[in-house]
């Protein structure tokens, strides 16, 4: 087989396998959506070929200045959550499952194609690697969730080196083992967020609303300053809202529903700071960027990739994991933060350019790798 070692300037064939937990645009795919949306348009703008292979039902915000980028609609049923899985449950993939569907669709497409790109948390993708001519590489999105997913990451890793991305030290260091991730870190579009120098007395939470991501913390500390605190995020479980709500009856909070992202940095610009309360190690937490390129500190627990957004005094304050108290005190120190700065941080470290040159870069030291040698040994 001829290998066709691409120079660092060529442009790059490439085809995004997305989350099949949903169609891209509903939100239930979380931050997953905007990264891969992000990564789209920004190797479109710098020359490559993208295509996206995600369920039937997605959409893309048609933003003015991008090219529309081409999706393969997939039909098939969507994958359980990991998050909803335990460590120890076996692979469950139902019948006619979307993510066979993508990955045959994917099998028919490699020959046209220089690399592809796994934006998916599922055993299948990592398991199939060895089964393709072409370069697969894994944006692992989330940290260790299940022994399944650590051992077939593990393989990839070995028989791969290079392959494998993360968003963070602190998402990668919960893998057994965790040799060769490259940490990315993210990147917005950031000409979507605009700079609000002056805020409105109210705190913002923004994310899926489920346990692991602890709103009701942010709600406690709503109910001890009796700051207003505005909720924004998909609500898969309306139960839980209800249950949370009725835990603090006397806190100000407002659920202001799951916004656009032209609609959602209007309102979260205006808040004093963005709480964030996780109770699992996020990956990385691009609700912190939005936040900063809004001009809005973050109070975070020092606890996974926003522990590694937030500098501790100049972009927010980082308090101890699941202290109340701890975030209550950080409130008062809001005064002490340059929203200025805020801006400036989130365009030298997480705009899309910037994360763009890191993933291009590590899409061509992947291509680099795989010398002739390294293919022949591979497929022998
Ligand atoms: N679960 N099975 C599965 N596959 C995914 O790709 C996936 C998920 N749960 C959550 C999720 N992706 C995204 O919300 C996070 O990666 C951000």
């Amino acid at each position: 087989m001829t290998s066709q070692i691409l120079s660092d300037c060529s442009a790059l064939r490439l085809l995004f396998l997305s989350t099949p937990v949903a169609p891209l645009g509903t939100g239930l795919g979380g931050g997953v959506e905007l990264t891969l949306y992000n990564l789209a348009i920004e190797m479109t703008q710098r020359g490559h070929r993208v295509q996206i292979v995600a369920p039937e039902g997605s959409q893309l915000p048609q933003s003015a200045d991008a090219a529309p980028v081409a999706i393969a609609q997939i039909p098939g049923k969507l994958q359980t959550s990991a998050q909803t899985q335990h460590y120890t449950d076996p692979i469950t993939l139902p019948p006619e499952s979307v993510l066979g569907n993508m990955w045959d669709y994917a099998r028919q497409a490699q020959h046209d194609v220089d690399v592809l790109v796994n934006f998916a948390y599922d055993w299948l993708p990592l398991y199939l690697t060895p089964f393709f001519q072409r370069p697969v590489a894994h944006l692992i999105s989330m940290g260790s969730l299940s022994a399944a997913m650590d051992a077939a990451i593990q393989q990839v890793a070995r028989m791969f080196p290079g392959t494998l991305a993360a968003h963070s030290h602190a998402q990668v260091d919960t893998f057994p083992d965790a040799g060769g991730f490259r940490v990315l870190g993210n990147g917005l579009d950031l000409s979507r967020y605009e700079f609000c120098a002056e805020p409105e007395n109210r705190l913002g939470w923004v994310g899926r609303l489920a346990p692991e991501k602890g709103l009701e913390d942010a709600i406690a500390l709503a109910a001890q300053t009796q700051i207003p605190l505005s909720v924004w995020g998909a609500m898969p479980d309306p139960a839980y809202w209800q249950q949370i709500q009725q835990r603090y009856p006397d806190a100000p909070v407002e659920y202001r529903g799951f916004l656009s992202t032209e609609e959602l940095q209007q309102d979260l610009g205006r808040c004093r700071a963005l709480v964030m309360t996780p109770k699992w190690v996020e990956a990385f937490g691009n609700v912190a960027v939005e936040a900063l390129a809004c001009g809005v500190p973050v109070i975070a627990y020092r606890r996974g990739g926003p522990s590694e957004i937030v500098t501790d005094g100049e972009t927010g304050w980082l308090v101890e994991p699941d202290q109340v108290a701890e975030l209550v005190a950080a409130v008062d120190k809001l005064g002490q933060i340059d929203r200025a700065a805020c801006r400036r941080r989130a365009e030298a470290h997480y705009s899309k350019q910037a994360m763009g040159d890191r993933t291009e870069q590590w899409f061509r030291d992947l291509l680099q790798k795989r010398s002739p040698s390294a293919i022949a040994q591979t497929f022998g």
